[in-house]
């Protein structure tokens, strides 16, 4: 941060953060990012009616605030969608060409660029990140995370005034708690790979090392116990300051663990129980903010990283369709890979019950909030992000971006426009079988699908459309090679 800053007062003369409004509009609202891990749009009854999943908070959610259809993560996995919401750039533009960290990568992050958190904090927000990181503790240099020194850099050193959480996804050793610079505990420890069924639950974590006083089943808890501490300290602090809360779940991703309370509470296994396990610590988070005082002046985002990992086999034993219409799950390049649920509540600003079908990405949010609190980003700053704070706000119903640009987890690349999609290569690229595929000689060597007549990505129209393909392909250049155009 402080390299950063010096950099920036070389390169700039005028204050930081410039007001791009001369009007005065509300105060600056609190701001609480919920993440999902693994959740598929289908999981949710707004979504999809046909859910065999109890959703009531989430549904809640969203009939008191703005969803939209046609929401994407930037990337069909973790590590990639969590850098794109924290910088408004893709993941792909650093050395993460493709799949995610593990437990011990270093930090992805530069320090000198300006994330999300950078822009609440410089804007007089308290920030604060709990639950699943995942983008690399410690610097590139050392090689690997050493949990014997300080966690630098971290969240810290990237906008957040406290942090708690664990550093990977909750299948990946080591398992440990970190708060701010330091692991609670040492994994001192050993787990074993986990059965596949195990405590009521399902799914499996690696093998490796553990801290003495860490519970699988008991991570999405603590997260949600810390959470809530931190709005609850916000309303006894008498700084003034709003508050921004980052807060990506460790669920309903692997091992799926619902508690004793939740098993058997959906029709869809015991991922569909975790999944309700998840709306109701959703639910907690919000009725803190009542009982705090907050909702009103709180704007509240909610989203999955990408699409659920539940496979053909599951969608027939549960007549459970996790990633609702889309083909594909999570990792795939296909719409079941990053198609999301997106909700936005603001009470008084964002219209409630409304329904959009504007394309959004998560890296988005960046220039969302800096629309949102009338501040200029920096032009080197979250190049892959759209200002949607016009739609969220209703003074606008134009869409922000036209083109949307997703990668899949071995790094296949897709640009959307209007109803066209087109992939650059054969197969999901992605977890669903083939992941990839070598062109037959004369055959086509991408993917071009019409989403308004073919929402399943049935028939390939690429060999049919030659000019479609050439008129995206250079689009998806011009993406790669710029970003969007900052005024
Ligand atoms: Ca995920």
């Amino acid at each position: 941060m402080l390299i950063r800053r010096a950099l920036l007062a070389l390169t700039i003369s005028a204050p930081f953060w410039s007001c791009a409004n001369e009007v005065e509009t509300a105060a600056p609202p609190n701001v609480v990012v919920i993440l999902a891990d693994d959740l598929g749009i289908g999981d949710l009854g707004v979504y999809n009616s046909e859910s065999k999943i109890p959703t009531p908070n989430l549904d809640a959610l969203a009939a008191s605030g703005m969803r939209f259809t046609d929401a994407h993560s930037p990337s069909a996995v973790c590590t990639p969608t969590r850098y794109g919401i924290l910088t408004g750039q893709y993941s792909w533009r650093t050395r993460l060409k493709q799949g995610v960290f593990q437990g011990e990568d270093t930090n992805l992050i530069d320090v000198d660029r300006v994330t999300v958190a950078d822009l609440m904090h410089d804007a007089g927000y308290a920030t604060g990140a709990f639950g699943k990181w995942h983008l690399g503790l410690g610097a590139l240099a050392d090689g690997k995370t050493n949990w014997n020194e300080p966690l630098v850099p971290g969240p810290l050193e990237h906008g957040f005034d406290e942090f708690f959480g664990i550093p990977a996804s909750l299948d990946m050793a080591p398992y440990l708690y970190v708060r701010n610079h330091a692991p609670e505990q040492q994994p001192t420890d050993h787990v074993e790979d986990s059965e596949r069924v195990r405590d009521g639950g399902a799914g499996f974590w690696r093998g490796g090392p553990i801290a003495p006083d860490f519970a699988h089943a008991d991570v999405l808890g603590r997260i949600v116990d810390e959470a809530s501490s931190f709005i609850e300290s916000r309303a006894a602090a008498s700084d003034g300051k709003p508050f921004f809360l980052y807060l990506p779940f460790t669920a309903p991703h692997t091992p799926w663990m619902p508690s004793a309370e939740f098993r058997g509470r959906s029709g869809a296994g015991p991922y569909g129980d975790f999944v309700a396990m998840v709306d109701d610590r959703v639910g907690h988070i919000l009725s803190v903010l009542d009982e705090q005082g907050f909702a009103d002046d709180t704007l509240v985002i909610f989203a999955s990283d990408n699409g659920a990992s539940w496979l053909p086999e599951q969608v027939e034993q549960y007549q459970h369709r996790a990633n609702g219409p889309w083909r594909g799950q999570k990792a795939d390049i296909h719409e079941g890979g990053h198609r999301i649920p997106f909700m936005v509540r603001w009470p008084g600003h964002v219209a409630a019950g409304a329904v959009r079908d504007q394309l959004l990405c998560l890296t988005d949010i960046e220039a969302s909030l800096a629309g949102v609190l009338g501040v200029q980003l920096p032009r080197d700053a979250a190049e892959d992000s759209f200002d949607q704070s016009p739609v969220w706000l209703g003074s606008s119903d134009a869409a922000p971006r036209t083109a949307i640009v997703s990668h899949s987890s071995r790094g296949l690349f897709s640009i959307r426009q209007d109803s066209w999609k087109l992939v650059l290569g054969l197969g999901s690229g992605g977890f669903t079988p083939p992941a990839t595929v070598e062109p037959e000689p004369g055959g086509p060597i991408g993917q071009l699908f019409n989403l308004a007549a073919d929402p399943a990505e049935t028939t390939n129209l690429y060999s049919a459309n030659p000019e479609k393909v050439q008129e995206l392909s250079a689009l998806l250049e011009s993406y790669q090679a710029e970003g969007r155009s900052r005024p």
